[in-house]
């Protein structure tokens, strides 16, 4: 059996979990409150901003191929920030309006730790599982959201072909790494594979839930400020993932 089937048979109680996130379902049906879908704009453009040095820090160890699609992901995320900037701007919220809440914290810090403490096998694992994890989530909301939600742009961008084809690319690759890694490796990439997609579900809890940090009322946290990327918000974003042609470059494809 594959890598990804062996852990997708054995996660399968916690893909189920994903799936059947209430906030996935409020997304579709329309249901969920403004201020719900605010926080999960807010944190998750956190968690975009950070995702952008976790790729930067697999580029040196990649496989030559691997260039090409890495740094294409780069950029991605840049656009994606834009679509986030102008989806806010258009519901009024503000992106910089609080600080990373608990579980996207402790993400970040994963995406970070692994990436810079584990091999580049390990840490191509928790990009994909993150990757198929957002694909299979926003698959979810499509299936039934409003033609006019201003929520429908976060499905094309992730339920979408050339996001599906992205993942599927990552899956392919992947199950290289895998062939090649040893036993011992092997057990390193399947324990991340179930603790990133953990994070994702607690990413889709926090978002359901509230920010903050468990246990206190307030986390102190300073006001967060910051740069504004995009210095046209209302400008139309580019679609994010339409330069990614999937094939490593510099290889036969
Ligand atoms: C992704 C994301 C997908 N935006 N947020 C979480 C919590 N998990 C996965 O990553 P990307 O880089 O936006 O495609």
């Amino acid at each position: 059996m594959s890598f990804i089937a062996e852990q997708d048979q054995r996660l399968a109680p916690i893909w189920a979990e994903i799936r059947a996130h209430r906030f996935l379902h409020e997304t579709r049906d329309g249901t969920i409150p403004e201020e719900t879908f605010a926080v999960w704009l807010r944190q998750d453009y956190l968690f975009v901003e950070a995702a952008i040095p976790f790729i930067a820090a697999l580029v040196p160890r990649a496989p030559t191929h691997h260039w090409g699609p890495l740094t294409g992901v780069l950029s991605a995320l840049e656009k994606e920030l834009h679509l986030f900037e102008e989806r806010a701007a258009r519901v009024g919220v503000n992106l910089r309006g609080a600080p990373p809440a608990f579980a996207c914290h402790a993400y970040i810090q994963f995406l970070l730790a692994t990436a810079h403490t584990r091999s580049y096998a390990e840490s191509y694992t928790v990009l994909y599982a993150a990757e198929r994890a957002y694909h299979e989530s926003w698959l979810v909301v499509q299936e039934g959201l409003d033609a006019d939600s201003p929520w429908q742009p976060f499905v094309e961008n992730w339920a979408g072909e050339e996001f599906a084809g992205y993942v599927g690319y990552l899956s392919g690759e992947l199950e290289a790494l895998a062939e090649g890694a040893g036993s011992a490796e092997r057990e390193r990439m399947a324990e991340l594979y179930r603790l990133t997609l953990l994070y994702e579900v607690a990413f889709w809890e926090m978002a359901a839930a509230g920010e903050g940090w468990p246990g206190v009322e307030n986390d102190l946290a300073p006001d967060s400020g910051g740069p504004a990327w995009n210095p046209d918000p209302e400008a139309r974003p580019e679609s994010a993932w339409s330069h990614m042609d999937h094939a490593p470059r510099g290889k036969e494809s």
